[in-house]
């Protein structure tokens, strides 16, 4: 099973309503929300007002990234917009079961998160509590950065851990995803594709509608 999720921080800010509309013409499977804190990460997207009108305006089910410190503070101000999933990061987590159950109350799908840095060790104990993994490529805060290839070996490591599960959880990558590092992703079961500005909020020709059909072929 694959999906894309597009990054909705990096498209026209200007003109979301017309984002929003290409973007279910591509039939993008979720829409990605950074929400960025200025503290876990130099920079700052996404509050909860601006996402309260993209859910208002859209039928794509949100994905809400959390790359910030005191997650639980903000799972409590975003959860009333009802995203598919919420990811929280496992470095700046209190309480990861306390955080994991108060998701699923609110009918939200839990995901951890995980900054290339940080070990699968640290979450392991955490895989059959969660829906979705959150793996980054590059280091949370900004688009347009390079590919960290040392993920993949923690992908090869994760997957020993997430073969021996019955129901295990998908694995979300972000970061640089696009048409050369896709079949890599691919190979180590990654399931869900955060598109940004590398493979579709771009200069490059072609609709939303264009580009997803484009991607979609490196996967038969
Ligand atoms: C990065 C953030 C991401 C970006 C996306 C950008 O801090 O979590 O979700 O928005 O990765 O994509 P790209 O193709 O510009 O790297
Ligand atoms: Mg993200």
């Amino acid at each position: 099973m694959y999906q894309f999720a597009a990054s909705i921080m990096c498209a026209d800010q200007m003109n979301l309503k017309k984002e929003l509309t290409e973007l279910e013409k591509a039939e993008t499977g979720l829409l990605h929300c950074d929400v960025m804190d200025g503290v876990f990460v130099d920079n700052m997207a996404m509050g909860p007002y601006i996402l309260e009108e993209i859910k208002e305006n859209t039928s794509i089910p949100l994905d809400i990234h959390l790359a910030t410190v005191t997650p639980f503070k903000y799972m409590k101000m975003f959860a009333h917009i009802k995203p598919k999933y919420i990811s929280f990061h496992i470095e700046t987590s209190e309480n990861p079961e306390k955080e994991i159950e108060f998701l699923r109350e609110k009918g939200i799908s839990p995901s951890l998160a995980l900054s290339p840095e940080t070990p699968v060790s640290e979450i392991v104990k955490f895989l059959p509590l969660v829906d979705m993994l959150l793996i980054m490529t590059v280091n949370p805060g900004f688009a347009g950065q390079p590919f960290n290839y040392s993920v993949i070996e923690k992908l090869k490591e994760l997957n020993i851990y997430l073969k021996e599960m019955e129901n295990p959880p998908l694995i979300e990558v972000d970061g640089n995803i696009n048409e050369k590092t896709i079949p890599i992703l691919y190979e180590n079961n990654a399931n869900v594709y955060v598109l940004g500005t590398s493979a579709l909020f771009n200069t490059a020709s072609g609709t939303y509608k264009e580009k997803i059909e484009k991607l979609t072929k490196l996967f038969i």
